[in-house]
């Protein structure tokens, strides 16, 4: 096997005095923290280049063994839609009637969610994630590693990328979720693993007041003692 640092290229990454990293962490935290998940979208349309652009940085995200185990399903055809929702809202309703507990209805009130999805239909764009099980190159199976981390990842890159763009966007996981690979005709290595809808939020579109954890409910700190 040849040795892997005879190819390897310098990098020097990019580098900010401490005033100017701590203004931009600052900054981004601040710029990521307006993300919200939007339920109610315009159907006012979306250049397909802000989409093509923010799938490339979804798809620059770290992966097991740099395999980039991932496909983005774009989809604006309305016909296609439509049989995405029907679907979506069929498995829905069974979950809002029965197959999900008490105590996941009672979590989910505040967000006010039911078997409804109009959005899979008014928003200009669905993105739907496959993550790749194994990949298939000229028919032969090839193993890929830490798949769910890999696409958790590129899916959080894609949801800043959308949210960097102005854009809003909905990560809803139907479930069972087998029928976009039928209707989207993927193949047998790929599996669904999100289905998000992109667009701009309707004018009188409106969300959850939430909060979210403070630093100290979500971050440990274990500092040595300096000598
Ligand atoms: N998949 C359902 C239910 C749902 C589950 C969770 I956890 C949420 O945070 C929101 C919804 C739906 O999409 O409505």
């Amino acid at each position: 096997m040849p040795k892997a640092e005879d190819s390897f290229i310098p990098y020097k990454g990019v580098r900010f005095s401490k005033a100017e990293m701590l203004q931009r962490s600052r900054e981004f935290c601040r710029y990521l923290g307006k993300r919200r998940t939007v339920r109610d979208y315009s159907d006012k349309p979306v250049p397909i280049e802000v989409i093509e652009n923010i799938i490339m940085t979804a798809s620059s995200a770290p992966s097991g063994a740099h395999k980039q185990p991932w496909t983005f399903c774009v989809v604006s055809d309305p016909k296609i839609k439509q049989k995405i929702r029907e679907a979506a809202e069929k498995e829905e309703y069974e979950n809002y009637h029965g197959r999900m507990s008490e105590e996941w209805l009672s979590d989910l009130a505040p967000l006010g969610t039911d078997w409804h999805k109009p959005f899979l239909e008014t928003a200009p764009y669905l993105i739907i994630v496959f993550k790749k099980a194994y990949d298939l190159v000229d028919g032969e199976k090839k193993k890929n590693y830490y798949v769910n981390e890999s696409v958790g990842l590129a899916t959080g890159f894609l949801l800043a990328a959308i949210h960097n763009a102005g854009l809003a966007s909905l990560t809803h996981t139907p479930s069972p979720m087998n029928f976009l690979q039928e209707i989207l005709q993927r193949p047998e290595n790929e599996r669904p693993f999100l289905l998000i809808p992109v667009g701009y939020p309707a004018e009188d579109a409106r969300v959850p007041n939430i909060t979210r954890k403070d630093l100290k409910d979500v971050m440990v700190l274990y500092e040595g003692v300096k000598e």
